[in-house]
């Protein structure tokens, strides 16, 4: 059974998380799945897509798969990894991509929505950034990303606390469009796709791409950059970080001993 059902809709494609049984999390199967989903709706010539999961979903996506994470001594979220695969992926997808979002959004899945150029959620959506809860050492593309997006302060509330945020909250802080019930949601997000799809796809392309390219604004030297490597590597060597795998598995509170 596919973990990631897609199809177009005239010239809007539309993917859709298929994997309730765990919560949506994003094992690296269904990643893979959903890069090769956007590779062929590209293909056929889609303006616009969107992302979604099942209509009336409680959970969007669990984020990352825990089970998948690599065992403690290796860099949990490496350039290379298949989530940081597949954010890059939608963040250069040619094409303007909506995240449709129903129920709770939780790490990884969080930084998915954030790669998606429009958020669109239903009243009652709840988004969690979540390292700090599991002992991960989150990467710096990932907290310029947020940062760029929500501002410094928020994002340290929101990686420093691991709490759902509630959208209305979140939507104060404008990395979610638009708030919606969610009868209305799909509808809107339909009517809303329907419209960038019927504009000029070059120029929404090249849009996408200046859009893309303006927001990697920030540069850091080579010293800040191994400094920042060197940060993160005492987290993954740590033995929090298995801890937090482990109670994850063990579905009990982690103890953190703070080394
Ligand atoms: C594997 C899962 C998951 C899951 N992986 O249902 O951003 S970072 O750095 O943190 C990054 C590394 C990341 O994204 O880490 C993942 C962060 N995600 C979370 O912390 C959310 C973990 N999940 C939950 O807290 C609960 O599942 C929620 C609150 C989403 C739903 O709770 P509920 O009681 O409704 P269950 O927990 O019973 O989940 C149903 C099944 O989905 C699995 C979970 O292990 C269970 O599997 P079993 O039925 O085999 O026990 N599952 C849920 N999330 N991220 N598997």
């Amino acid at each position: 059974m596919a973990l990631v059902d897609f199809s177009l809709r005239e010239k809007t494609g539309i993917l859709c998380l298929n994997r309730p049984e765990k919560q949506n999390s994003l094992n690296r199967e269904l990643m893979q799945e959903l890069m090769g989903g956007i590779d062929a709706l590209v293909a056929q010539d889609a303006h616009v897509l969107v992302l979604r999961a099942a209509p009336g979903t409680k959970v969007w996506s669990a984020g990352h798969d825990i089970n998948e994470l690599p065992e403690p001594r290796r860099d949990p979220l490496s350039y290379f990894d298949t989530l940081e695969t597949l954010l890059r992926k939608v963040q250069d997808c040619p094409m303007p991509v909506i995240a449709m979002v129903e129920g709770s959004v939780w790490g990884g899945a969080c930084d998915l929505c954030f790669s998606c150029d429009i958020v669109l959620a239903a009243q009652g959506s709840t988004f969690a950034m979540t390292p700090a809860k599991i002992g991960i050492p989150y990467n710096a593309s990932g907290l310029i990303h947020f940062t760029n997006l929500i501002g410094l302060n928020k994002a340290k509330e929101m990686f420093f606390t691991a709490q759902p945020v509630p959208v209305e909250d979140a939507w104060n802080n404008g990395f979610v469009n638009h708030v919606l019930p969610a009868s209305e949601l799909e509808a809107f997000t339909m009517r809303m796709a329907d419209t960038i799809a019927k504009n000029a796809p070059l120029a929404v392309r090249a849009l996408k791409a200046e859009f893309r390219l303006l927001m990697r604004g920030h540069s850091i030297d080579a010293e800040t950059a191994e400094r920042i490597q060197a940060i993160r590597r005492e987290v993954y060597d740590s033995d929090d970080y298995a801890e937090g795998i482990r109670a994850f598995q063990e579905k009990r509170p982690p103890r953190f001993r703070g080394k």
